[in-house]
């Protein structure tokens, strides 16, 4: 058997067995054995990752923590898939792509596996994320999850949120995936710490499209909407609305500030 299918029936038996304090100790075994199993095979994949997903959306969110935390329900909850949640540890095998819609804001959130399930590569994916949140519940710590992040030098300060509020209240951010608790505030939270601003786009005879911004970091300029338009010609002047206008229409340049919600009509020479 090569190493490949070795991996496959140890994931095809996690997934068959019941996980209690009877099959504790043989699940701690068959998670050691599958993480020395991948090692080998990333030593012999050419390149080739284990894991793949693409970016896509505004903005990339990665869900992160220990097995049976509540990532997968979480991440439902957050974009309405139908991420498999189990009644034993580390269900969930890949990594897997979602949206959250947030007013017309498209954020990408991954689902991954437990941590002990593939360390490297699901701290690389954190790496290029925007946002990490780690989930644990509340009678678990996270200094080893923190300890992971720091070594595989993931930039930014995660969010922590703490599942299953409904059993064990342990301070921080708390949820609860099973009843639905604080997950609006979750997803208020996670678009906050995202840092984005939307411009609403307005032909120059027309109204804005209020369902369809256009999403850019906080602090971006108008050249930097210009930029993501990546229309041919040259920008003339722009017309904003909103937070950022002196005046309703205020004429201004390209390196003029926007705000979140401004509205805008760009002008080409
Ligand atoms: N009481 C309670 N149980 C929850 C909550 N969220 C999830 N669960 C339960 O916790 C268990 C694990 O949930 P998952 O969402 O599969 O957890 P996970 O972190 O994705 O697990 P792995 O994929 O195995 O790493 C399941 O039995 C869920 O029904 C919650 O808020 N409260
Ligand atoms: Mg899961």
């Amino acid at each position: 058997m090569g190493v490949e299918e070795k991996i496959k029936a140890i994931e095809d038996e996690m997934g068959r067995t019941q996980y209690h304090k009877g099959t504790e100790h043989h699940f701690g075994k068959l998670r050691a054995r599958l993480a020395h199993l991948r090692k080998l095979a990333g030593q012999h994949r050419k390149g080739g990752a284990r894991f793949s997903v693409r970016k896509s959306g505004d903005a990339t969110v990665i869900l992160i923590g220990e097995n049976f935390v509540g990532k997968s329900s979480i991440f439902n909850r957050l974009t309405g898939a139908h991420s498999k949640v189990g009644d034993h540890p580390f269900t969930t095998q890949k990594i897997i792509p979602g949206i959250m819609n947030y007013g017309g804001v498209q954020i990408q959130v991954l689902d991954t596996p437990a941590l002990g399930l593939g360390e490297a590569e699901i701290l690389s994916f954190a790496s290029i994320a925007d946002l990490v949140v780690i989930v644990c519940d509340s009678s678990k710590n996270i200094s080893g999850v923190m300890r992971d992040l720091e070594r595989a030098k993931v930039a930014g300060v995660p969010l922590v949120v703490i599942n299953k509020c409904d059993v064990e209240w342990g301070g921080g951010f708390c949820v609860s995936a099973l009843t639905g608790e604080g997950i609006e505030g979750l997803k208020e939270e996670v678009y906050r710490r995202l840092r984005l601003l939307r411009v609403y786009l307005k032909p120059k005879r027309g109204e804005a499209d209020r369902n369809r911004p256009l999403v850019v970091k906080e602090g971006s300029a108008v050249k930097d909407v210009w930029e993501k338009l990546r229309l041919k010609g040259e920008m003339e002047y722009a017309l904003v609305w909103g937070s950022s206008a002196k005046f309703p229409g205020q004429k201004v340049g390209a390196d003029h500030v926007l705000k979140d919600g401004d509205v805008l009509t760009i002008t080409m020479r």
